[in-house]
């Protein structure tokens, strides 16, 4: 590892879009770019082939074995709005200095690397989470990117992606590179690794998520004539929502979340006959979700769910979770295993190809904010690690 190389390209990469409330990297907005076309200069500058296919998944591949599969190594650049300077791009710039040291180290006997971003990993505007990773496994389909919108429904995926000339048939022309295993390192977004004091996590489970939008339909009125048994509040219904989801994860192995609420037409004087929420339910197992979400359905009458979106959880590879506990063993650095409750693309990777996922510490488990922190020597600790599995796995 270059430390110095390291800390420069992660600085480049995520100062972009970075303001002093947060970092604002959200997909498919300039910010994304910027940072999407940046990965790319120094790809090319440190002269690799860098691409960005159909879906703005950006690309960089080492091929010194024409023909053979790619180890692939990857994370995400877009972020959440007001996120933190870690999550996505702390494993986009180890991947690039582990390709870096791969290549300095002469693996290259060994077979080829890639190194990607994927585009739209968050899913905020959308819901369209892991939409990048599902574009090359072939788990999006059309018709879900055809109609994902925002809460209001009046903002498309498909009109924001196409400003950054990604549409369906670009999408669907994707011809990815052969990939014989993919591997993510991401900062841990919890607290436990920080409370065991212990500096790197391998990842068993990713817990299944189910997002979308739920919307309410009440009568439009005069917040002051209309008497308070008359009335078909739209807010008050989306309200009761937000409180019955929480009721209905309490006792479960499970979490949900309800982050965005709009109301039509939103002025303190009307009673609103439209409204609607997002909801972000996840669990380890799937059965529990479900019956969570049934539940909560059950609860609210003037609504209905608008868009819903499911990604099962996922069991990584054994195999590729024994060789990350053994590289981290070969560098005396102590791991645990653990299951993330954060989704990642390695869960969608994880369907087609041997998947793993390394975590690093996040300070007091925070994530998704602006004071998300891991130390620089964690920081240095997981690229090393992830280096030695790297190279572990490429020469087999
Ligand atoms: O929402 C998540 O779990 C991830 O940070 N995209
Ligand atoms: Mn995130
Ligand atoms: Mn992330
Ligand atoms: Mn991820």
């Amino acid at each position: 590892m270059n430390r110095r190389r390291f800390w420069d390209y992660f600085n480049r990469l995520q100062g972009i879009g970075r303001q002093d409330n947060g970092v604002f990297r959200v997909a498919w907005t300039d910010e994304d770019m910027l940072a999407r076309r940046e990965l790319a200069e120094i790809l090319t500058y440190e002269g690799f082939t860098a691409f960005r296919d159909g879906a703005g998944n950006v690309w960089g591949l080492w091929t010194p074995k024409p023909g053979q599969e790619y180890l692939v190594l990857g994370s995400h650049l877009d972020s959440v709005a007001g996120g933190g300077d870690f999550d996505g791009v702390y494993g986009v710039a180890a991947a690039l200095e582990t390709l870096l040291s791969l290549r300095e180290c002469q693996f290259g006997d060994y077979g080829n690397v890639a190194i990607v971003a994927f585009a739209d990993e968050e899913g905020v505007r959308f819901n369209s989470g892991l939409l990048g990773s599902r574009a090359i496994t072939g788990a999006l389909t059309r018709q879900e990117f055809m109609t994902m919108a925002d809460a209001s429904g009046n903002h498309s995926l498909e009109d924001a992606a196409a400003a950054y000339g990604v549409t369906w048939e670009s999408l669907s022309a994707i011809r990815p590179v052969p990939i014989c295993a993919y591997l993510e390192i991401h900062v841990e977004q919890g607290p436990i690794l920080e409370e065991r004091q212990i500096p790197l996590g391998i990842v068993n489970v990713i817990a299944g998520r189910s997002q979308g939008y739920v919307r309410f339909t009440g009568r439009q009125n005069h917040a002051g004539t209309t008497p308070m048994d008359k009335r078909q509040d739209a807010l008050l219904a989306a309200a009761q929502a937000v409180v019955g989801l929480h009721e209905a994860v309490m006792d479960h192995e499970c979490v949900g979340t309800v982050g965005d609420i709009i109301a039509d037409p939103g002025s303190p004087n009307v009673i609103a006959g439209h409204s609607a929420i997002s909801f972000d339910v996840r669990a380890p197992k799937d059965d529990i979700r479900e019956a969570v979400l049934r539940r909560w359905q059950a609860s609210w009458a003037a609504g209905a769910i608008v868009q819903r979106v499911d990604k099962a959880a996922v069991a990584l590879d054994l195999m590729i979770r024994n060789i990350l506990r053994d590289a981290a063993a070969r560098l005396q650095i102590p791991t645990m295993f653990l299951n993330s409750w954060a989704v990642h693309d390695a869960m969608i990777l994880a369907q087609s190809v041997p998947s793993g996922l390394l975590f690093i510490p996040s300070a007091a488990g925070v994530s998704h904010a602006r004071d998300e922190w891991s130390s620089p020597q964690d920081c240095e600790i997981g690229v090393m690690v992830f280096e030695e599995a790297a190279r572990t796995i490429l020469t087999g």
